[in-house]
């Protein structure tokens, strides 16, 4: 779609903004304080990470701070997210804070608000601090209490500039593939026995609204869930309860406790987990108070729809890779051969974020609060051509029409392309490429692609109609 048809369908208040992590693109892994994050940890194990690449260096936005800056402004988004390293911050994970790490936030923060783009911080993008991981991680209790001492050091150095916090970004997938799956870090297969994990990480995100809300900080507060909407491969009854019980742990499981106040309901069909999983909704329900905190913004990333289907996937394969544990979880992810797929298979289907928005809407009625996409985008294999220029056309298809579904919602205020920059891309390294900007992984030379100009012309036609 032409840049400037869809400028006249964004209203004039609607942010398009960019998403990025600190893992991701950062680099500078040992230096000025930071220590190692569960990443590093994971990254080290040979076979964990598709080509054997780490965070080590990632794309070394670090030390190119000043280029990036400069590439955004020329972008023209009106928002950049990036989230905190939690161990650059907080060395260890607790403790004094990195004065060195304050600076180089500073620097972020000022940056952006001096090229008038709206900074979001994320505080946990999924890089737990390894010694708090050796302890325990997020199996363990008192890691929130730590994770709420972070947020109140984050608070009191960047709250009167930051315009939006998220506490936790998709926790859902932190569980799922670190702890039950194994496919992310910190690596642990534990498939039902990570269940406790999600009472403590949600009870993290509580804790960090109250240590923010405390500073007080003068920016808005929210949550980052991943949603998709679900439908069972075939009519059976089994494939239905599969798919019910999917969709309860992506999309009702984290979004009830914070948003309604109390644990989601057990699907009927969850046979084999039953004991399990009521047990643990009465405790989850005990934190309920503390998980529901009021917010200010509901933070949604959307990438695909699911079918899914009823039996163990004798392939044990994954969005994010393969793993033996799966062959263990009663459901499968079936295709749908009727979508175009990205680089990283992952069906292409707008409309189904509009679905996602809509279920979001009916279920949670006036409890939930404005809503902002805060990731969606896609990966190709990206390359420059001989001339030089990086020929995106797909990625443009792709953000055109997700935009023109989320602009068209009126609860959704806004929407962040994942991502900036090329990123190392957790478990996949850097297979696959999501960025407006080409990373050479071997000179850092940044080359704007063609996705770059569309999105800069999409802003500059916005800013035109204003005048
Ligand atoms: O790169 C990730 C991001 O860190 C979290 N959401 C999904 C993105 C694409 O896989």
């Amino acid at each position: 779609m032409d840049a400037v048809d869809l400028a006249a369908q964004l209203r004039p208040d609607f942010v398009l903004g960019v998403a990025t992590s600190a893992a991701q693109i950062e680099g500078a892994a040992a230096e000025d304080g930071r220590t190692p994050s569960t990443w590093d940890a994971f990254a080290a194990v040979p076979g964990n990470i598709r080509d054997a690449t780490s965070p080590t260096v990632a794309v070394d936005a670090y030390h190119h701070t000043a280029d990036d800056l400069a590439l955004m402004k020329d972008l023209g988004v009106n928002a950049s997210r990036f989230s905190l390293s939690w161990t650059r911050l907080l060395p260890d994970g607790r403790g004094p804070v990195n004065p060195k790490g304050v600076t180089y936030y500073d620097r972020v923060i000022d940056g952006l608000l001096e090229a008038g783009i709206r900074p979001v911080v994320t505080l946990f993008h999924w890089d737990t601090p390894a010694p708090i991981e050796e302890r325990g991680g997020w199996l363990r209790r008192d890691t929130a209490d730590r994770f709420a001492e972070f947020a109140a050091a984050a608070g009191e150095a960047f709250g009167d500039r930051v315009a939006d916090w998220i506490t936790l970004n998709e926790p859902a997938t932190v569980i799922l593939d670190g702890y039950a799956l194994g496919v992310h870090a910190p690596g642990r297969a534990k498939l039902f026995g990570a269940i406790g994990a999600i009472r403590n990480m949600l009870r993290g995100h509580g804790l960090a609204v109250d240590a923010l809300r405390a500073v007080p900080v003068k920016g808005r507060i929210g949550i980052t869930n991943v949603h998709t909407p679900v439908t069972p491969a075939t009519d059976s009854k089994d494939d239905a309860d599969a798919a019910d019980l999917f969709d309860f742990i992506h999309n009702r499981l984290f979004a009830d406790s914070v948003l309604f106040g109390k644990a989601a309901e057990l699907p009927r069909g969850s046979k084999g987990i039953e004991r399990l999983g009521l047990k643990f909704l009465s405790r989850l329900g005990r934190d309920a108070a503390v998980i529901s905190r009021p917010l200010d913004f509901y933070g949604l990333n959307y990438y695909f729809p699911s079918r899914v289907a009823a039996g163990a996937d004798p392939s044990g394969s994954t969005p994010d890779g393969e793993t033996e544990a799966m062959k263990d979880v009663p459901f499968t992810l079936a295709k749908f051969p009727e979508y175009p797929t990205t680089g990283f298979d992952w069906p292409i289907a707008p409309h189904a974020l509009g679905d996602t928005i809509d279920m979001m809407v009916n279920r949670y009625g006036d409890k939930l609060p404005r809503i902002l996409i805060t990731e969606g985008g896609a990966s190709f294999p990206d390359v420059v051509g001989a001339d030089g220029t990086v020929d995106d056309s797909d990625r443009i298809d792709y953000l055109a029409q997700h935009l023109a579904v989320a602009a068209a919602r009126p609860e959704v205020d806004g929407y962040f392309i994942w991502t900036f920059l090329d990123n190392w891309e957790w478990a996949a390294g850097f297979t696959q490429r999501f960025g407006l900007v080409h990373v050479d992984l071997d000179t850092q030379a940044r080359t704007p692609k063609k996705s770059f100009g569309w999105v800069r012309d999409l802003q500059r036609a916005r800013r035109a109609a204003r005048r």
